[in-house]
């Protein structure tokens, strides 16, 4: 349960450290399960694995990047694996979603592992997530990233502006300088008071970090010796409707009609209060 100091800090900053919420040995037995999709050997699929810096998605455009750099991206490891499915539907990580996202019932609007392999692991661009979500409206999605290692600047922990998710949709104009500082390509078209400076978002193994829908984030390369694999869940408050537009991996799961709630098996409702 968040205190009302730390939901006012996510208010004003889009983003918040909350506490340690896997022991070891959970975290241990999710980085087996990962081991085990990752290679294909678990029985049942995820919706998507891919190396993210082969996605055709308008985040990379900006950047110089080596043909062996990878961050292995996996969508819905929760319908591969029961442990995943727990995970994502962790009670003290669901009850502070609500609290953040001020809403009484929580759903899944998908997962995603972000692996970045020791020296070759890639970057994730700077982006919002709600741009590249449009079918899910409003934009009140709030996501729980835990870490499955010690995230930290060295291995590729995320980055985060700082009051970022209160200026609007900027997605096509976020791009990335040579030391991977965050760039905005139309300055003009930000509120006066926006300061674009990006500050690390450290997360130890085991711990979550909450981050909303519209806040710029992204994160370097790997070019340490360490591992630096997370599982981050996209939630989505119950009644969330669908908005067909765009395109999104999740799209073909979708069975409700245009402008109703998104429910359904693949989008479980997994708090209510
Ligand atoms: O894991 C990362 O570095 C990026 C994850 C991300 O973009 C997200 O969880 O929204």
């Amino acid at each position: 349960m968040l205190t009302n100091e730390q939901i006012r800090q996510f208010d004003r900053d889009g983003y918040l450290k909350g506490s340690v919420v896997l022991s070891d040995e959970e975290v241990e037995a999710l980085r087996e399960e990962l081991q085990l999709v990752m290679t294909g050997q678990s029985v049942r699929r995820p919706v998507l694995s891919r190396n993210l810096l082969e996605a055709n998605d308008g985040l990379y455009d900006d950047m110089k990047m080596s043909v062996n750099e990878r961050v292995v991206q996996i969508v819905n490891i929760w319908m591969a694996s029961e442990k995943f499915y727990r995970h994502a539907a962790h009670p003290v990580i669901c009850e502070e979603i609500a609290q953040l996202a001020r809403t009484s019932g929580v759903r899944i609007w998908h997962d995603q592992i972000q692996y970045k392999p020791p020296v070759s692991g890639g970057p994730t661009g700077w982006h919002q997530d709600h741009p590249l979500w449009p079918v899910v409206q409003p934009a009140e999605l709030v996501s729980a990233w835990v870490a499955l290692d010690d995230a930290i600047i060295d291995n590729g922990c995320m980055w985060m502006v700082p009051g970022s998710h209160k200026w609007g949709d900027q997605q096509r104009h976020l791009a990335a300088d040579e030391h991977f500082r965050p760039v905005h390509k139309r300055p003009e078209l930000l509120p006066p008071e926006a300061r674009v400076e990006a500050v690390p978002f450290e997360i130890k193994k085991g711990q979550v970090g909450y981050h909303h829908c519209l806040t710029w984030h992204g994160s370097p390369h790997n070019r340490s010796s360490l591992d630096r694999r997370a599982i981050a869940v996209h939630y989505m408050p119950d009644g969330s409707r669908y908005v067909p537009t765009g395109s999104h991996p999740m799209q073909d799961y979708i069975g409700v009609s245009a402008g109703e709630p998104l429910t359904g098996d693949h989008f479980p409702l997994v708090y209510t209060r």
